[in-house]
């Protein structure tokens, strides 16, 4: 899948190291075709190059509006090389591939930031560039396309080393392509936006379309919409709604939560149920029905899961449905409900019933996005699956074969519990959690609080921590998170260990004769 180069466009508005970088391409026999202002900064170096406008056999015209705009330029970058059709198109016409692009913009976003009146402005959007940063990027099987000025070396270094591009390069290159490209029209759209006397929320923005503009934020002083799209990622913002009135803000962010926590529990192996407050789980459980997993998760912690959010990994039956719509609930959300649940469902007017045909990969790759003041945190999903780590017993006691499975469980529950996350977990249930507090002793000691609560409620004489097994999202720092757990009940403990205090925290377990495993792999969640 190696291309080589023997073709370069190349038309930057920042000439930075630009000598250095076609001078290594030409020392290799690659023709330069160039713009303007770039064919003269090589030509002034002694280097070759051809005038884009030889090659297309018109001049740049309209003040450089139009320069590379031509079917000699996009015919060299678009044609397919593989394809007979393509190839007699361009032997037709007289056009010649093109293999390398190398752009970047006219500095639409540094024009804007220098205070620059509104034609200068306008007279700084890039729109060949842009087409051939485009054209390139999709036919990245064939062509490589450079818009950062950092990439120069890289790709040198791989075409001197190998005699062209990979694909895997290619198809990076192309990924920063497109990100420029949007990150360019986003910055003209939002100095639209400030321009423009009176503001409407763009129908397509951000992440894909509008969906819808909410009642409200958060709270009710704050402005807020939906945007969804741009995703096959089966989830709130694909999902059907079978009834009940639209969904607030907070519904659709603990909705989110809930439907990507179930989505962790196979639905080949049991039916799961998880229960969401204020975007954190309050109940989990797998069990033997979706309404056995349902009165499990609900038995968590009862309190909490009134007005809550209820997601399953299957089909809702009449049987779930009938047990959820007992207590006030706002939102569930499943994969597909039966003719009679929908029935059953509809006897609560405003609860809300989101069908969204499938469940998403946990594996699965993507981003998450998160804002900040003035700018944007971006990370890839967490898509770590505890099945897929390599356990390591860490006590003298190695967990039963029951511990094990409930150890998993537990460590599945606390990838989706704000850290610091404590998941005290019996029977594929969980039966206390601790969400969201700055010390992990917090977690530990408000999870085992619950379950004494949450005992009481059910009449039980002794909470369900008795004999259960504890999970934590991120390691123990010293053992009296730890002991706090064993003080609750519990006898496994799952965490991912790397604490430089392991030693201490593996020797309280050992005094307790409680078994330990650790995952290597932590699941912070904020
Ligand atoms: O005005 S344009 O949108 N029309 C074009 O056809 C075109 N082709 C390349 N601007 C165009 N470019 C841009 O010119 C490139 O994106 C680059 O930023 C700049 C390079 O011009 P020069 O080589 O004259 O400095």
């Amino acid at each position: 899948d190696v291309r080589s180069i023997s073709r370069a466009l190349i038309s930057v508005s920042d000439k930075t190291g630009l000598v250095a970088f076609a001078s290594r391409l030409a020392a290799r026999g690659v023709e330069l075709v160039s713009t303007g202002g770039t064919r003269k900064a090589l030509a002034d170096a002694g280097l070759p190059v051809k005038d884009v406008a030889d090659l297309t056999g018109f001049p740049e015209m309209m003040d450089g509006r139009v320069k590379t705009l031509h079917p000699k330029v996009h015919g060299g970058i678009l044609a397919v090389r593989a394809d007979a059709a393509h190839q007699a198109s361009m032997a037709e016409h007289g056009i010649a591939p093109i293999d390398l692009v190398v752009v970047n913009l006219y500095p639409f976003e540094a024009t804007v930031a220098s205070g620059a009146d509104y034609d200068t402005c306008i007279e700084n959007i890039d729109i060949g560039g842009p087409a051939m940063i485009r054209a390139a990027a999709k036919n990245h099987g064939d062509v490589a396309v450079i818009v950062d000025v950092a990439d120069y070396e890289p790709v040198l270094a791989e075409v001197e080393a190998s005699g062209g591009t990979t694909l895997a390069t290619r198809r990076r290159l192309a990924q920063a392509a497109y990100a420029r490209t949007a990150a360019y029209d986003a910055a003209i759209s939002t100095w639209f936006a400030a321009a423009n006397e009176t503001f409407a929320p763009p129908r397509r923005a951000f992440a894909g379309d509008l969906a819808e503009e909410l009642r409200y934020g958060e709270n009710p002083h704050q402005k807020a919409a939906f945007y969804a799209g741009g995703t096959a990622r089966p989830g709130v913002a694909t999902a059907r709604q079978l009834q009940g009135k639209a969904l607030s803000y907070n519904n659709l962010n603990d909705t989110d939560a809930a439907f990507e926590a179930v989505a962790e529990f196979d639905p080949a192996r049991a039916p799961a149920v998880v229960i969401v407050k204020h975007a954190n789980p309050c109940g989990v459980a797998e069990g033997a029905s979706l309404v056995d997993a349902y009165r499990k998760a609900l038995a968590c912690d009862p309190t909490s899961a009134f007005g809550g959010i209820v997601a399953l990994n299957r089909t809702l039956d009449a049987d779930a449905a009938k047990a959820i719509v007992e207590i006030f609930t706002e939102v569930i959300v499943a994969p597909d409900a039966t003719e009679e649940a929908i029935a059953i469902v509809g006897s609560k007017k405003n609860l809300r019933l989101l069908v969204t045909g499938g469940l998403p990969d946990p594996r699965a790759g993507g981003l998450t996005v998160k804002s900040l003041a003035g700018g944007l945190l971006v990370q890839g999903r967490d898509n770590a699956v505890v099945d897929d780590m390599e356990l390591k017993v860490v006590t003298k006691r190695a967990p039963t074969a029951a511990e094990l499975a409930d150890m998993a469980f537990a460590f599945r529950v606390a990838k989706h519990v704000k850290s610091n996350a404590i998941v005290y977990a019996k029977d594929l249930a969980t039966v206390g959690i601790g969400a969201g507090q700055m010390s992990r002793v917090d977690s530990a000691r408000i999870a085992a609080r619950k379950a004494i609560d949450a005992a009481e409620v059910a009449g039980l004489a002794a909470p369900l921590t008795r004999g259960c097994v504890v999970a934590s999202d991120a390691f123990f720092p010293f053992a009296d998170g730890l002991m706090t757990a064993i003080e609750a009940g519990a006898k496994a403990v799952i965490q991912p260990g790397g604490s430089i205090r392991d030693a201490d925290v593996i020797a309280a377990a050992d005094a307790a004769g409680v078994a330990m495993v650790f995952t290597g792999v932590r699941h912070f969640r904020h």
